[in-house]
């Protein structure tokens, strides 16, 4: 596997990937106790088909229905998300207004799909409380060519106005192996006082963004002497993880486009960072 992020690539061996742990079985206790503990210690949860895949790809081909023309290969169908290799003329910016995306996080089979009870249920068992959505739920859409991936970060340096006491839930809308552009987490890295990874920062290719901890994966995992956890993700699968676990993604090199949610949830009772408190938009700065 030829494996990179934002354009630098990261060689695909045993000493720099390993594979994530499944907990589905977990599920079929309905011991809400094992699943805390094991969210704890591994800083994730991967849940192998929690979601129905039919309706997973439903979403999938809604949004990319919402293209004009040419942005899918000739006859292929919008569930499948196959890029044709150009973007058609005069679709805006990713993500801002007049963007699809922009339109989908607002429509009603976007809220219907991410109001599923299984996601919220297993969100309330896993924070121990009533849990609530927070309304800035993010659409991340990803094609080959463009080199641009989520680089190494921690969720809570991007709401660390409110509590810390955040679960993220990743749901790849459609098959996402690594080559698709899947997300990886560095092992047991939630367990990592930020300091020891505050060097890292100033080696970036965003030297205006403090927030992110570095977009070189491979130095990202030698450094801090740890592997990249990854895994075939499959439309139905979702991953929960902590907000201090650093995690990023690989490069969309497959001609099959990469698309996911991202929502997060807090305990209803507990003060949400307001800046997630509005529908998300690629330019809202949060
Ligand atoms: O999907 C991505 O590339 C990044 C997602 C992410 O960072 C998250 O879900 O916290």
């Amino acid at each position: 596997m030829n494996l990179s992020s934002n354009g630098v690539p990261i060689p695909f061996t045993p000493e720099l990937f390993g594979p994530l742990r499944g907990s589905a079985d977990l599920l079929g206790t309905r011991d809400a106790g094992a699943l805390r503990e094991r969210l704890h210690a591994d800083g994730y949860l991967y849940l192998p088909g929690l979601l129905d895949r039919a309706e997973v790809l439903r979403l999938r081909g809604r949004y990319f229905s919402l293209f004009p023309p040419g942005l899918l290969a000739p006859g292929s169908p919008p569930e499948d998300g196959v890029f044709s290799g150009r973007v058609p003329e005069g679709v805006p910016e990713y993500g801002v207004v007049g963007h699809p995306a922009y339109a989908f996080v607002r429509s009603e089979p976007f809220a219907q799909f991410v109001a599923n009870p299984v996601l919220s249920e297993l969100a309330g068992q896993l924070l121990d409380a009533k849990a609530e959505m927070l309304p800035r739920r993010i659409l991340r859409h990803f094609h080959r060519g463009t080199r641009r991936a989520s680089r190494a970060h921690v969720d809570l340096d991007y709401m660390d106005e409110g509590s810390p006491r955040v679960v993220t839930f990743w749901i790849p809308v459609g098959d996402c192996p690594p080559p698709t552009g899947a997300l990886v987490y560095l092992e047991g890295s939630h367990r990592l006082p930020s300091a020891e990874y505050a060097p890292l920062r100033d080696i970036t290719d965003r030297p205006g963004d403090r927030r992110q901890i570095c977009h070189d994966l491979e130095l990202t995992a030698r450094t801090l002497g740890r592997r990249w956890l990854y895994a075939d993700f499959a439309a139905g699968d979702v991953m929960v993880h902590l907000p201090r676990i650093i995690h990023a993604s690989l490069d969309t090199t497959t001609d099959t486009m990469r698309l996911s949610v991202d929502t997060r949830f807090v305990r209803s009772d507990d003060s949400p960072d307001p800046r997630w408190l509005r529908p998300w938009s690629a330019d809202d700065g949060a």
